[in-house]
């Protein structure tokens, strides 16, 4: 399999913020706009049929019926393999498992970088507060057939602050409209964002939140990753990209708001409060978690840019484009997790999109010791990239490459034996969107699942026996692909 050996370069910023990243995608021809679609249909279906072509243009809607002709919506942002490696600074044109594997160098021991407060910004430019606010002016759109609601938060984040030490979490959280002033937000048990606001409800206060709707497509990858505990996504990013990110702190709750944001709220949630959300087209392919009485932001604020520009980045059935830029961004973060638990000789890891990089993962490991294979699984099954809603986790031989499907399942039809290779985990992380836990279990309120781990390396003690594989060394098969390459193209 390939791996980069070569030191990465600092990562270099092609754009900055996402004004920038939208001319930067349109001088690279990856970006189209569109006037006139309807954010009631058109839109939602236009962007399932986008992020389910790999490497699709990105979509800009504007003229929006019914909305104010500038106010915007980005679609398929990060569908392709090139946009993403834009998006995160590192060189286009490589494979998904080099661009995952230089990330993974890349955000290996960053020192965070705290942003730098400033009293003024684009994000200002329009502001409107208490009884001026008004949410439904914003084109959010119905984005699957069945969704309960207009999602104004897909590729949004929420900005919380833990009560007790002060540490600021960024957290892509989904969003839907309820009414001029109220927004109903979902957030799985365990996300950083449910920790905080549950401090402040177990004392009975309200949670102070400010939510981003469309910024720096890098703020956004950040929210949505598994970052560390207590980490700061403000502080990474900004270590990532050598320079402070600017924020302002918010009038209303003093929470730190990109300065460049598109569009921006704050305000607080009630610990009483609940109003029926969902149901939601997920990540699963499913409409898992039906209507839940869920947490409701009062909106006190809105701040928004000229011709505001919502990031939609609705989830679909994987693999679609999140399952793409998270399989870069989760795996490479499984891997740095799996060296810092102490397991060597990790080569690769590798998220699948098709179980929309959660539920399906591979780790590729020289084996070294006995004993080796058992505990990269049982790790990455349950560290903090793998552990949230997996399902089944394969550790394979340094020949196989993770991120290959058909590799992957070639060698465990070959090299696993179901009665002896499969350890199986039970009551592990998993979420209410979990399409497989049966409905009386979700009703009392248990949201675990069962995992099951599978050795697909050659067994160690007789390795050496292991029948050899059948195809030409690496070397001999690269240089008669160049002889005969010409077989390969379609006849003129
Ligand atoms: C498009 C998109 C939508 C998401 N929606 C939700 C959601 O509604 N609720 C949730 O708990 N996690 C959601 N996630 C996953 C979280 O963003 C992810 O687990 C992230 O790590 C959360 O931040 P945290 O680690 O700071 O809690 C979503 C991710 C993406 C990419
Ligand atoms: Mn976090």
């Amino acid at each position: 399999m390939a791996v980069v050996e070569q030191v990465e370069r600092e990562a270099e910023f092609a754009y900055r913020g996402l004004r920038g990243w939208l001319e930067t995608v349109a001088a690279m021809g990856q970006l189209r706009t569109i006037q006139g679609a309807g954010a009631d249909e058109e839109i939602g279906a236009a962007a399932d049929v986008l992020q389910h072509h790999e490497g699709a243009p990105a979509v800009l809607f504007e003229e929006i019926p019914g909305y104010e002709p500038g106010f915007r919506i980005l679609v398929n942002a990060l569908g392709a393999l090139d946009r993403i490696a834009l998006t995160l600074g590192l060189p286009t044109g490589r494979s998904k498992l080099e661009t995952a594997d230089a990330w993974r160098r890349r955000i290996k021991d960053l020192k965070p970088l705290p942003p730098r407060e400033v009293s003024d910004g684009p994000v200002m430019e329009n502001v409107r507060r208490g009884a001026e606010v008004d949410m439904t002016v914003f084109p959010a759109p119905r984005w699957h057939p069945g969704d309960g609601g207009r999602y104004i938060g897909t590729g949004s984040f929420d900005i919380t602050r833990d009560p007790d030490d002060g540490w600021v979490n960024l957290g892509t959280y989904r969003v839907m409209l309820h009414d001029a002033t109220r927004l109903g937000y979902y957030i799985s048990p365990g996300k950083h964002g449910r920790l905080h606001r549950q401090k402040y409800f177990d004392a009975g206060q309200p949670c102070p939140v400010a939510m981003v709707f469309g910024s720096d497509p890098l703020l956004f990858l950040a929210s949505c990753t598994e970052i560390p505990y207590g980490v700061s996504e403000y502080e990474w990013v900004g270590a990532i990209r050598g320079e402070p990110l600017e924020v302002i702190p918010g009038p209303v709750t003093g929470l730190p708001i990109p300065a460049d944001a598109e569009i921006a709220v704050e305000g607080y949630a009630s610990p009483t409060e609940r109003l029926p959300e969902g149901p939601f087209g997920e990540w699963t392919g499913y409409y898992a978690s039906a209507t839940r009485d869920e947490p409701v932001l009062h909106v006190h604020a809105l701040y928004h840019r000229h011709r505001p520009i919502l990031l939609g980045e609705p989830p679909g059935q994987p693999p679609d484009e999140q399952a793409r830029y998270r399989a870069v961004l989760r795996s490479a973060l499984l891997r740095d997790e799996l060296e810092k638990a102490g397991i060597p000789d990790v080569v690769g890891a590798w998220q699948h999109e098709a179980g929309g990089s959660r539920l399906f993962t591979v780790v590729a490991i020289r084996q070294r010791y006995p004993g080796h294979a058992r505990q990269a699984l049982h790790v990455a099954a349950q560290c903090r990239a793998g552990a949230y809603a997996g399902r089944y986790t394969i550790v394979v031989d340094e020949d196989i490459d993770p991120s290959n499907l058909e590799e992957v399942i070639w060698a465990l039809c070959t090299r696993s034996d179901p009665a002896t290779s499969i350890d199986i985990i039970q009551r592990s992380w998993s979420t209410p969107l979990d399409p497989r836990i049966p409905p009386d279990q979700k009703a009392r309120n248990d949201f675990t699942n069962s995992r099951a781990l599978i050795d697909a390396t050659r067994p160690w003690e007789w390795r050496d026996r292991f029948p050899p594989v059948n195809v030409p060394p690496a070397p001999q098969r690269r240089a008669a692909l160049q002889r005969w390459a010409h077989l390969l193209e379609p006849p003129r």
